[in-house]
């Protein structure tokens, strides 16, 4: 789709043209879910990855109303650095384009432009989901409706276990997102490799995930696909010491009144602090992780549509 909103870089496009793999990336993670300069640091980082296993990063984001989708190591920068970002889900497009302001685009607006700019594979760290105490505050991230209706696939390291990840998982279940494990029975919890869920599917080869994402969106089955692709052992944090983590977070955020879009960012920062920087370790790792297997997969999914 070409409209007025939309800046496709060069690389993306040509990439694009010629039927090459693409990944499209977050920015919202960059912007409010990592400090400086971390943050800089991990997305040059990523879109190596990416590129070292045979794909364009695409970085997509918002600046002065245009939507971007591929951008330069100066606009990075300035993502990174600056502190009057808006955080941009779906309903905020309409209002960060027509004022011409800046946004970070969290995975639901990620999804979208994606998909906008013809692109099917999407890394991040870890999706939003259903927050604990929803019940209550009604909190369910504009993530998972995102996932129902637009055809991107998503790699991530499963929702953040800030979140209630049954009620996550539950939430996918009846509005039909397909929530594969990769290489896994166990749905990941971002910093851990277990939550104690179990996934959907597993599927072991990134070969099988592109043939299912062909078969979903050829019988018009609409909408994405959460592949869960757990943390490396490795890189796994300490499932107490992250629990009490969160567990102060969360008591942090309900004493600070934090709510609505400030929620998720203030946890993470929360949670950095609590665990001494060891959770952005983690998230670093992870991140990588993710954008290693989502290249492999844009990679399979082109070599597949090539067979057509
Ligand atoms: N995962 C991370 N760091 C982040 C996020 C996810 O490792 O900062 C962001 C994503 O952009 C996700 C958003 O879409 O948090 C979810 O925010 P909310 O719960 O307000 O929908
Ligand atoms: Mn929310």
């Amino acid at each position: 789709m070409k409209n007025e909103y939309l800046e496709v870089s060069p690389e993306v496009q040509e990439a694009l043209n010629l039927g090459k793999p693409v990944v499209a990336l977050e920015s919202t993670i960059i912007a409010h879910g990592m400090p400086y300069p971390e943050n800089i640091k991990t997305a040059k980082e990523v879109e190596q990855v990416v590129r070292e296993n045979g794909a364009v990063p695409a970085t997509i984001v918002i600046l002065k109303g245009k939507m971007k989708v591929g951008i330069s190591d100066e606009e990075l920068e300035f993502l990174a650095k600056s502190n009057d970002i808006h955080k941009v889900s779906r309903r905020d497009i309409p209002f960060i384009i027509s004022q011409k302001l800046y946004g970070a685009t969290t995975v639901a607006a990620t999804m979208i432009i994606a998909e906008m700019a013809g692109i099917k594979v999407f890394v991040t760290g870890g999706i939003g989901g259903v927050h604990r105490g929803a019940s209550d505050t009604f909190d369910i991230s504009a993530d998972l409706q995102e996932l129902t209706k637009t055809n991107v696939a998503v790699v991530s390291a499963g929702p953040k276990a800030i979140l209630d990840i049954g009620l996550t998982l539950e939430y996918l279940e009846t509005h039909g997102v397909p929530v594969i494990g990769f290489q896994t029975n166990d749905m990941p919890a971002f910093y851990t490799r277990t939550s104690g869920f179990k996934v959907d599917v597993r599927i072991d080869t990134p070969k099988e995930i592109v043939e299912l994402l062909k078969t979903k969106w050829d019988l018009g089955l609409n909408g994405g696909v959460v592949i869960a692709n757990p943390i490396p052992k490795e890189f796994e944090m300490d499932k107490k010491i992250i629990d009490q983590a969160i567990d102060s977070a969360l008591y942090n955020a309900k004493k600070n009144t934090i709510t609505g879009k400030n929620i998720t960012p203030f946890l993470l920062d929360s949670i950095k602090n609590i665990t001494g920087g060891k959770s952005l370790a983690s998230n670093i790792k992870l991140v990588k992780n993710n954008a290693e297997v989502g290249s492999k997969i844009a990679c399979e999914l082109t070599s597949l549509y090539d067979e057509d």
